[in-house]
């Protein structure tokens, strides 16, 4: 079957245009594989895991567990352990704030956090920093969107607990170095939380070479269901940070008077998780390594190299992000044309791209702009979908004026 067939929902027309789907960095489209799991799971195998006593519950709390092992590998964690699974990048990184947070905030303390953090690796910060009278320092950023480590060096004090910065910018797409930043982290003895959201679907994460000590990322990004994400922590982190939410299956002995607390990784994972979907990410990496994520990351850069050359041929185009390490994401406005305008016109063409500050209001604040419309491709598009696309804007353009 050849990719696009993989992809169902491709194969439609929006307004009596072919659908040119470009909002990849919101969520990918998922290919047969991972629908078909997830039709299979509820026909064949629901049930409850890790307690029944029955067949289906032994079969599909065998598949849960067999998906953690694979996530495991896919970003090579030294421990099966290490992985919890939540709801999503979002999820993930509020668990490890909260947890984090209670055990290691105290008045006074300071967290890093970057200029261009989606509003997901900002806000549960500032809360667990509300929370014990910490505060955020922030890594500024270049006009081309690249992060200022000389100005991140300079943050560090004795106060720092922890560094909290994105693999890759959801509205630049600039790729970050998070090797170095990682390692000026620890040489201050600072854990590092990385937000692999934009990342995950683009680029080999190998987390014992970053070292770094948590990496998130969402299912749903990357060709899986949504309803399922990851929060990746070393074991020496997870077992020292208290329980993010209280329920069953996280609790080893509850008694009105004491509740001790189940081992890795059950101890962060409370409640019925969506087995379903879990079992849907297993399709997707399944997907994803059958074709190679080099191979992935190719067809995306030279579908982004071949975007940006033909964008910039249109009269009055800025784009934001131009550092030369880029994923599939290009942010861009038209003279002063209001992205909604740009994206409601692309609509009525069946071409889908997102418009607005992308939850990241502060980088809007930096450009001094009311937001972006970004074009984001994943590995079924193509470069007859970029020309739609540039010949639509040029369509547009004369409107816009
Ligand atoms: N971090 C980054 C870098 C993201 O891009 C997103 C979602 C999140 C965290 C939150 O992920 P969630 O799956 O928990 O929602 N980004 C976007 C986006 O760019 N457009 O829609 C969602």
């Amino acid at each position: 079957m050849n990719l696009r067939e993989q992809f169902p929902i491709l194969d439609q027309e929006v307004y009596g245009h072919p659908l040119v789907y470009f909002d990849n960095a919101a969520t990918t489209q998922k290919p047969r594989c991972v629908i078909d799991t997830l039709s299979n799971y509820y026909l064949t195998l629901n049930s409850n895991i890790h307690r029944g006593a029955h067949h289906l519950a032994a079969q599909a709390t065998e598949a849960y567990e067999a998906t953690r092992q694979h996530v495991q590998r896919f970003i090579n964690a030294r421990h099966n352990h290490e992985i919890v699974f939540t709801r999503g990048t979002t999820e993930s990184i509020n668990l490890v704030a909260a947890s984090f947070g209670q055990a290691f905030l105290n008045a006074g303390d300071e967290v890093i956090v970057s200029g261009m953090e989606h509003h997901s690796d900002i806000v549960p910060w500032q809360l667990a920093c509300e929370r014990k009278g910490a505060r955020l320092r922030v890594i500024p950023f270049s006009d081309e969107g690249i992060l200022d480590l000389d100005a991140y060096r300079n943050l560090f004090t004795e106060k720092t607990r922890i560094v909290a910065v994105n693999h890759v910018s959801n509205t630049l797409g600039t790729i970050n170095p998070i090797k170095e930043i990682i390692a000026i982290a620890h040489s201050h003895n600072v854990p590092v939380l990385i937000d692999g959201a934009q990342a995950i679907s683009h680029i080999k994460v190998d987390v014992q070479e970053l070292d770094c000590d948590f990496y998130c990322f969402s299912g749903h990004k990357m060709y899986a269901p949504m309803g399922v994400g990851v929060m990746y922590g070393k074991e020496e982190w997870l077992d020292k940070m208290p329980p993010y939410q209280g329920g069953g299956e996280m609790i080893k002995t509850v008694t009105f008077e004491k509740t001790t607390y189940n081992e890795l990784p059950f101890k962060f994972e409370a409640g019925t998780p969506s087995v379903g979907d879990v079992l849907g990410l297993e399709s997707a990496m399944n997907f994803m390594e059958s074709i190679g994520i080099d191979a992935i990351f190719q067809h995306e850069h030279e579908l982004t190299q071949y975007a940006t050359e033909q964008l910039l041929q249109i009269p009055n185009m800025r784009i934001f992000g131009t550092a030369p390490n880029k994923t599939s994401v290009i942010s861009f406005l038209i003279g002063n044309a209001h992205p909604y305008d740009v994206g409601t016109l692309l609509d009525k063409l069946g071409i889908a791209v997102r418009t607005g500050h992308h939850c990241t209001q502060p980088i809007m604040d930096r450009y001094g702009i009311p937001g972006t419309v970004r074009a984001s491709f994943a590995i079924y598009n193509t470069r007859e979908e970029i020309d739609l696309f540039i010949k639509a804007l040029n369509r547009i353009a004369p409107m816009l004026e």
